[in-house]
């Protein structure tokens, strides 16, 4: 039996350009993504675009566009925000896309068929910007939505509501016999205590006061709540409901498959509680995991279009490589926790880990194996000495941390321990001295050993960095001879593989950064005039 795994990102209001901030998290779940593809899994990534609500059809309107001519036109900005940043994902769901629209109709249906909804009426304090309702203690004195900390509106419309009531049980048992549904696990306690404790109120999920969104067949003028809308793509893109329902039999259906969202701590409460209690009203499995990562902010506080601090993806991935912006985002941030952007931080990071660490080990080793060997890379003697066997050890130990890290989603923590091996290594040439090693004819096979180490691990190293290096990793290859059909995963966790192959001396991967040059040019981005830099 096949491993699968099946890996979303939320999917974006096309409301305004994407930033760095849907950079970051699509970029994340590539490398998840890709990480998985890697290993051997059957692997299904998924993105897309939330096209309908009040939001979108107010910004339509202010620009004197249809809402479809407005997705339409934002949503070429994500993709081509995709294409920059080499996103491998294996659908695009847009939720004004027929096999969308028809599914959410008839799951709605189901939902009045099953009295899971009822038609009452609805008044509280609506937040036009979070498309929600809130209850007079939750705004306060102030009328403030607390999500956004934008004014709420007071208003009153016939709605139609799901019954959370029914459901509330068994989402708690589905928490307990699931500790790991919401990661990181102080998430579940928020949702438990300021939204499942104080009582959960029945959820509406029409609308009856603009109608940019999917109609409800069962009553004209309503149409479908854009969360309830929103959230079912994750099951209609595998085509849920469709005639062709492979994709949904082979990954949702298949309890052997992982089913992991990824989203911003902004969509917990849906995510968790709300989606739950849709899919055990549709009789569905639950997802494995949501995963809440913190967002990423600038020195003034959070992205957003509004303030002005947002920077431009395009330029920065322009000017330093794919590869390189994806490891920043990588390794910067620990994924799971909040960030700030800083140019200081960014440069810092590139030259640290890129041009000192990874770069220096392949130049260096590449130079020797060509200085000392004609370029063929000697073969395995063994372990020769303490040095050698650390390196060893290490390389073994690198496979299963990283694989245990990265299988739960601690992204940054598995490519951390990836460059503690390639740091090991260039400590390792430092101790070993190999330029003292080929002066001393009795030393060669300790020379031979070291060469054959060091251009293992870069190997290693080197596959297990190409779910980020989307790029550069076949450099390495091509640097280490590697021959193309010879480049899998199995191979490069083979300690003897490198052995024999003939290395190729290229350009500098990653050539060091002038840091104060660079802060100045990334400065200059980022006060440049935003929409026409946007994605
Ligand atoms: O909420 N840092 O869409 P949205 C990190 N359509 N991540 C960020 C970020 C930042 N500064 N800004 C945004 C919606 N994000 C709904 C989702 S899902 C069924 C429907 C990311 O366009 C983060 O993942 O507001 C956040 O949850 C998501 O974008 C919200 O995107």
């Amino acid at each position: 039996m096949s491993k699968k795994f099946y890996i979303t990102t939320p999917i974006y209001y096309p409301s305004a350009s994407p930033h760095l901030g849907h950079a970051y998290c699509t970029t994340l779940c590539d490398i998840i993504a890709r990480g998985k593809r890697m290993r051997g899994y059957d692997t299904f990534f998924l993105t897309g675009l939330d096209e309908h609500g009040e939001k979108i059809q107010k910004n339509a309107a202010a620009k004197g566009v249809t809402p479809q001519a407005f997705v339409d036109e934002i949503a070429t900005r994500f993709t081509s925000l995709w294409n920059t940043m080499s996103i491998s994902n294996d659908d695009f769901i847009r939720t004004t896309q027929e096999r969308h629209v028809k599914t959410v109709e008839d799951i709605f249906s189901k939902f009045v068929v099953n009295e899971d909804v009822y038609l009452s009426s609805y008044k509280g304090w609506y937040c036009v910007h979070e498309e929600s309702y809130w209850t007079e203690t939750q705004v306060g004195e102030d009328h403030i939505c607390p999500e956004c900390g934008r004014p709420v509106e007071e208003k009153e419309e016939g709605a139609y509501f799901f019954k959370c009531s029914k459901y509330v049980n068994n989402l708690l048992k589905y928490y307990d016999e699931n500790p790991t549904f919401i990661v990181p696990v102080g998430r579940k306690t928020e949702m438990i205590n300021n939204f499942i404790k104080p009582g959960l109120n029945d959820l509406c999920v029409t609308r009856t006061t603009f109608d940019w969104g999917i109609p409800v067949r069962e009553s004209t003028g309503h149409v479908i709540y854009v969360w309830l809308d929103a959230l079912t793509n994750y099951i209609t893109a595998l085509g849920y409901g469709q005639e062709n329902n492979e994709k949904f039999k082979n990954y949702w259906e298949d309890p052997d498959c992982e089913v992991v969202h990824v989203i911003g701590a902004d969509i917990t409460r849906f995510h968790t509680i709300y989606w739950p209690m849709f899919l055990e009203a549709l009789n569905l499995r639950k997802p494995d995991k949501v995963f809440v990562h913190g967002l990423m902010m600038m020195k003034d506080g959070k992205m957003s279009k509004s303030k002005g601090n947002v920077i431009p993806v395009p330029p920065l991935v322009e000017h330093y490589g794919v590869d390189s912006v994806r490891w920043y985002l990588a390794r910067e941030i620990i994924f799971g926790q909040d960030g700030q952007f800083t140019p200081e931080q960014f440069i810092e990071r590139l030259n640290a880990d890129l041009s000192n660490n990874i770069g220096n080990l392949l130049n260096r080793t590449v130079s020797m194996i060509t200085k000392y060997f004609g370029g063929q890379i000697p073969e395995y003697k063994g372990d020769l000495n303490d040095l050698d066997k650390n390196l060893h050890d290490m390389f073994d130990k690198t496979i299963t941390t990283y694989e245990v890290l990265s299988d739960d989603l601690k992204v940054t923590e598995s490519y951390a321990a990836v460059m503690d091996l390639v740091s090991a290594a260039n400590k390792y040439i430092e101790e070993s001295a190999p330029w003292a090693l080929a002066k001393d004819p009795a030393k060669a096979d300790l020379l031979a050993s070291c060469m054959q180490h060091l251009a293992s691990v870069i190997y290693l190293a080197g596959m297990l960095l190409s779910p980020i290096f989307v790029n550069k990793s076949e450099k390495i290859f091509d640097q280490l001879g590697i021959p193309t059909d010879g480049r899998t995963y199995e191979n490069a966790c083979k300690f003897d593989y490198v052995s024999n192959l003939t290395v190729c001396k290229g350009e500098q991967l990653f050539p060091r950064l002038d840091a104060a040059a660079e802060i100045e040019f990334i400065q200059a981005l980022m006060a440049a005039p935003k929409e026409k830099s946007a994605a």
